[in-house]
């Protein structure tokens, strides 16, 4: 709770800001005789320009999520596109006392040491492009690899097969992730169209004047185009312009942020302008959300959302723009209808000490939240988890969850579920389905950042040592999430020091068990060659601590012992010396999938994936950590 003098302070910074630029918002300005005693948080939110209409889109999100809360202020900075300007502007509101930053980055490389700075006096969330490192509370964002690649597939169904077909890309600003991301993901889509090039890729500062003139100079030699991918939908509007200049009609362009505003590319869609657009939210209105979750110093928060990008066209823009007005948001059943929620959850099994905990925790917090909660455990098998699909679709639960045992091979079972109109969450485990408009929400881990996680430790821990490291990786089941990303994660980290090498790398199946065998077999094989076992989970990890110790070799010693999920059992291990670093994975997940499941009942738009936040764990924090582990 902020003090009288700060909140006395506060009107005097509302009257400062204006004389130097910054402005402010939220509940005190507009009542300050009586209610200027409920400001309670004090947010500052540092825009790197305005001249965007996607960053003017993204405050207004903001101030109309502000006005929910009586007790919240807001002040805004814009840094005119100067990284410096925008140290600057942080340092500036952390001296009005701000309690959180919400931070949309100009040069994340340049901008990262004053995130971390600020990280360590007060929560920041970062929206839209992501820092190096972990310094922050929680980042928002969209997956602009998979817009560039949604755009390059909608490209290839509007250019039919045949005679070559020339594309033109106008890109945003130079060097800027989000711009490399969505510029990858379209030529990786295009790569298997022999028939299509992408004749030439301009840069337009995502401004549309600029793309007009830019093309209009492009046009003069490349007549000859038949589609146009602009990377926002303002420099698409440019395009277009260009177009009327030299007289082409009948070019294809497809822009990025379907904004619904004047001009904004939902209007263009709609008006032919646009054949179509992809949206990418601005994450404005839940950075306050979660920013209240946070001030309030709620549970489970977690440590990135990645929103949904929706196609529009023609076709659907008009439901499109009908579905997302403000006014629409209303809950997803009548309120009268008085029974509790009805969720199916299909279980993958009991293989481990982590998905115990996960059980439960699905199971106390579906009790604790009044959802009804249909349970069955496929006993890690993908036939089973089809069947209990299909039967919550027969007993037409509200939603199905599951946690997909392998990631192929649920487009079928997924397509009945959509088609009965019941959504289905991805707890834990990804799929990976031709269509992701199949699944509603994925509720997880990012599996590669745990496998590089504990690869980073390693390659520290060994930094000076001498002669090569042999390691030997007992994975978790075939083709399932946890597996590739653990696996992909550490590959990519080792891969730039030579003297790591993975001398085995052998299929377990996350139990205790398999570890014990696998690292049994590894040991009569390699015998005291093996320097390092990397385990994708802690069972299999304990597993092969026994099986080390049947071969009489110290565990956490002769060879070191890393491993991922920081289960008790494994703490107790890593802090008795028996194991060298874990990374944790968390399976209380219950809360935060209950919290989404509501949500959506409400009439809410879940994030496309919500990321848990983990930290990792050495022989020396394992000790501290033992005390408060609940699995
Ligand atoms: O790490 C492992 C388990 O899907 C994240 O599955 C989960 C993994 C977890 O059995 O122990």
């Amino acid at each position: 709770m902020r003090s009288a003098i700060v909140k006395a302070a506060l009107l005097g910074i509302g009257l400062l800001a204006l004389l130097i630029g910054l402005y402010s918002y939220g509940t005190v300005g507009q009542r300050a005789k009586s209610a200027e005693d409920e400001v309670k948080y004090l947010i500052g939110v540092s825009q790197p320009n305005l001249v965007e209409p996607w960053r003017v889109m993204m405050n207004e999100e903001i101030k109309r999520e502000v006005e929910k809360h009586a007790d919240l202020r807001v002040i805004f900075t814009d840094a005119a596109n100067d990284s410096r300007q925008q140290a600057d502007d942080v340092r500036k509101l952390m001296g009005y006392g701000i309690d959180l930053l919400i931070i949309s980055l100009d040069d994340p490389v340049m901008l990262t040491p004053i995130v971390t700075d600020t990280f360590r006096n007060i929560p920041v969330i970062v929206l839209g492009r992501g820092v190096t490192g972990y310094d922050y509370t929680l980042y928002i964002g969209t997956d602009n690899r998979l817009i560039g690649s949604k755009a390059g597939e909608y490209a290839k169904q509007l250019l039919d097969n045949g005679s070559g077909k020339r594309i033109i890309e106008i890109k945003g600003l130079q060097g800027a992730p989000t711009v490399e991301e969505r510029s990858a993901g379209f030529h990786e889509a295009l790569a298997d169209r022999e028939d299509i090039r992408i004749a030439a890729s301009i840069y337009a500062d995502w401004q549309r004047d600029k793309s007009e003139d830019e093309l209009n100079e492009l046009l003069a030699d490349h007549a000859d185009v038949d589609l146009i991918f602009a990377h926002n939908d303002a420099m698409a509007l440019g395009a277009s312009k260009a177009l009327a200049h030299h007289r082409i009609s009948g070019v294809t362009i497809i822009g990025v942020d379907g904004v619904n505003s004047d001009n904004g590319g939902l209007q263009l869609v709609k008006n032919g302008v646009l054949t179509g657009t992809f949206t990418s939210p601005t994450g404005g209105g839940e950075a306050i959300q979660y920013a209240v979750d946070i001030l309030n110093e709620e549970k489970g928060i977690p440590k990135k959302v990645i929103l949904r990008s929706h196609q529009i066209t023609a076709d659907n823009a008009e439901s499109f723009e009908r579905k997302t007005a403000v006014s629409e948001v209303k809950p997803r059943r009548g309120i009268t209808d008085h029974r509790p929620i009805r969720i199916g959850f299909a279980q993958v099994g009991t293989e481990s000490g982590w998905r115990l905990a996960h059980t439960k925790s699905v199971i106390s917090a579906a009790k604790e939240e009044g959802i009804e909660l249909l349970f069955e455990d496929a006993d890690q098998q993908q036939e089973k988890q089809i069947e209990y699909i299909r039967k919550f679709i027969a007993e037409r639960v509200d939603i199905i969850v599951f946690s997909p045992v392998i990631k192929t091979g649920w487009d079928e079972v997924l397509r009945e579920a959509k088609e009965a109109g019941i959504p289905v969450i991805l707890s834990d485990r990804e799929v990976k389905v031709s269509d992701d408009s199949l699944w509603t929400a994925y509720i997880g881990s990012d599996f590669t950042e745990e496998g590089r996680r504990a690869a980073r430790w390693l390659v520290q821990e060994l930094a000076d040592a001498e002669g090569g490291v042999n390691i030997v990786e007992l994975q978790g089941t075939k083709d399932s999430g946890p597996m590739a990303g653990r696996k992909q994660g550490f590959e990519d980290i080792i891969a730039q020091d030579g003297k790591y090498r993975i001398v085995d790398s052998l299929q377990g199946d996350f139990t205790f068990i398999s570890g014990k065998e696998l690292m049994h077999e590894a040991l009569k094989k390699h015998g005291s060659n093996i320097h390092v076992v990397y385990a994708h989970n802690d069972d299999m990890a304990l597993g092969a601590i026994e099986a080390i110790e049947h071969a009489g070799l110290r565990p956490g010693k002769d060879i070191l012992v890393i491993s991922i999920d920081a289960t008790k059992a494994a703490l107790k291990a890593l802090a008795a010396g028996k194991m060298n670093f874990v990374v944790e994975c968390t399976p209380l997940l219950g809360p935060q999938l209950m919290k989404a499941v509501k949500d959506y009942m409400a009439g809410k738009e879940l994030p496309m994936k919500i990321i848990t936040s983990e930290g990792v764990f050495t022989q020396e924090t394992a000790k501290r950590e033992l005390a408060n582990r609940e699995y």
